[in-house]
């Protein structure tokens, strides 16, 4: 399926709904190459890094050449003609998405031990040649987007979160009144018809306003603060920091990288275990995300809450807590689910939809990341036990990108990749 999906230096992160390349998918999909070709797999992130900001910013989206069919491309971002932080020769979005792509590097290098010395001399030639590139991108997360180093990242836009509309991001976007945006159609529906699986034209007219924002300003950093509609500390992406600069540190470490490359990492992890660890309800240990704008909490039943889990931070009877929640009868073990995985909403939440975008279906890849992340923390039987739940899942074949919690219909797109990525990473563990 990921050869099917495959144009040659990228692999798409589903056939029609999404032609192009994503951030987040794209790290998810090497981590699923490089079970296959490691070789293959470096050849994913090398198309990524080399879209990479001068800033440091890693774009959301990395347009294919000549393919039309998305909306908002190119000439909606308008980012080369507006920033001289664009790269040239290939065309991005404005905005980023969740920083996991230290978990694919990991990923390149565990296959690579696997083979002869030939392939470990590509995965090491890999870091030796992209360790700035991972460097610039963590350190443009921990302050363009950390600006008072709160331990929390900042983002701008739904989309950065990588759940565009959940649930978390209802009241933050509530107050938006979208100005001018220029008439656009959308490309979604073309392929998903039955409306409810996707946002709401107001949704997109709001994530549209926020581009034309962003514009305004020419995708500054620093001016972004004081125009932005919307501005959220992320705990989720934030715990996914944490996690991934401790990962980067141990790659860095073992591969005698500079050190004070290594202590920056770790001081970032540090920084935002305790950043994501301040948000939790003392006794749940429930994470919240934050709204800048008005200043308030942002509390809901979706994996949000779960961030610490991923990171770690939080004292020892809390985190037990937060544990019992993730497996008990409000997330994985309801008792109409169909399979024990975490659905990205509470079926037991007010804001429950079983079949809408990011407030209610479960998304294999996020069953893979708890299941990974579990396995880091030393959770051997719950990594294993989200993996086997995982893979039952996944027996139906679609390879969905999101899937109905109590019946197990495929949502969205079918032949999605990150999903075929994870069930091979699944699928090569020893
Ligand atoms: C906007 C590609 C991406 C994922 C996101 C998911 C969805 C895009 C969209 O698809 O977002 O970035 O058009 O809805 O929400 O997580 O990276 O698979």
């Amino acid at each position: 399926m990921l050869r099917g999906n495959d144009l040659g230096t990228m692999t798409t992160a589903a056939p029609k709904l999404y032609p192009h390349m994503w951030s987040w998918d794209a790290a998810f999909v090497t981590v699923g190459l490089a079970a296959l070709s490691v070789e293959r797999a470096i050849l994913e992130l090398d198309t990524l890094l080399s879209a990479q900001w001068q800033n440091g910013m890693i774009p959301h989206i990395v347009f294919a050449n000549g393919v039309d069919g998305y909306f908002p491309g190119p000439a909606r971002w308008e980012v080369a003609r507006l920033t001289p932080n664009a790269p040239t020769g290939v065309d991005t979005s404005g905005i980023t998405q969740p920083p996991v792509h230290a978990i694919a590097v990991q990923r390149i290098l565990d296959h690579s031990r696997r083979h002869g010395r030939t392939t470990r001399a590509i995965a090491d030639e890999f870091l030796d040649r992209r360790w700035q590139n991972l460097m610039r991108w963590h350190r443009w997360l921990a302050t363009a987007r950390d600006p008072e180093r709160r331990g929390r990242i900042r983002i701008y836009h739904g989309w950065e979160s990588g759940m565009d509309n959940s649930p978390r991001w209802d009241r933050a976007y509530s107050g938006i009144r979208p100005g001018a945006v220029p008439p656009y159609e959308r490309a979604d529906l073309n392929f998903v018809t039955d409306v409810s699986q996707r946002p709401s034209d107001l949704e997109y007219d709001r994530y549209l306003w926020l581009v034309e924002q962003m514009k305004s300003v020419s995708y500054d950093d620093e001016s972004m603060s004081g125009v932005m509609d919307f501005a959220v500390e992320d705990v989720f992406v934030s715990a996914i920091f944490a996690l991934a600069c401790e990962v980067l540190a141990e790659i860095g470490e073992e591969h005698s990288k500079p050190k004070s490359d290594v202590r920056d990492l770790r001081e970032w992890a540090e920084r935002f275990r305790v950043g994501v660890a301040a948000t939790a309800d003392s006794r749940s240990g429930a994470a919240r995300d934050f709204d800048v704008r008005s200043g308030r909490w942002i509390g809901t039943e979706t994996l949000a809450m779960f961030a610490p889990l991923l990171c770690g931070g939080l004292p020892r009877d809390t985190e037990r807590a937060l544990l019992r929640t993730f497996e008990g009868p409000r997330f994985c073990g309801h008792p109409d689910l169909l399979f024990r995985v975490p659905p990205s909403t509470s079926p037991v939440s007010r804001d429950f939809r079983p079949r809408e975008y990011w407030r209610g279906p479960v998304w294999p890849v996020m069953t893979w990341l708890f299941s990974w992340a579990f396995g880091q923390r030393g959770w051997v039987e719950r990594s294993l036990a989200l993996r086997a739940e995982g893979l039952r899942q996944a027996s139906d074949g679609t390879f969905a990108e999101y899937f109905e919690p109590f019946t197990g219909e495929p949502l969205g797109s079918m032949q999605q990749s990150w999903t075929a990525a994870a069930v091979l990473d699944w699928l090569g563990l020893p």
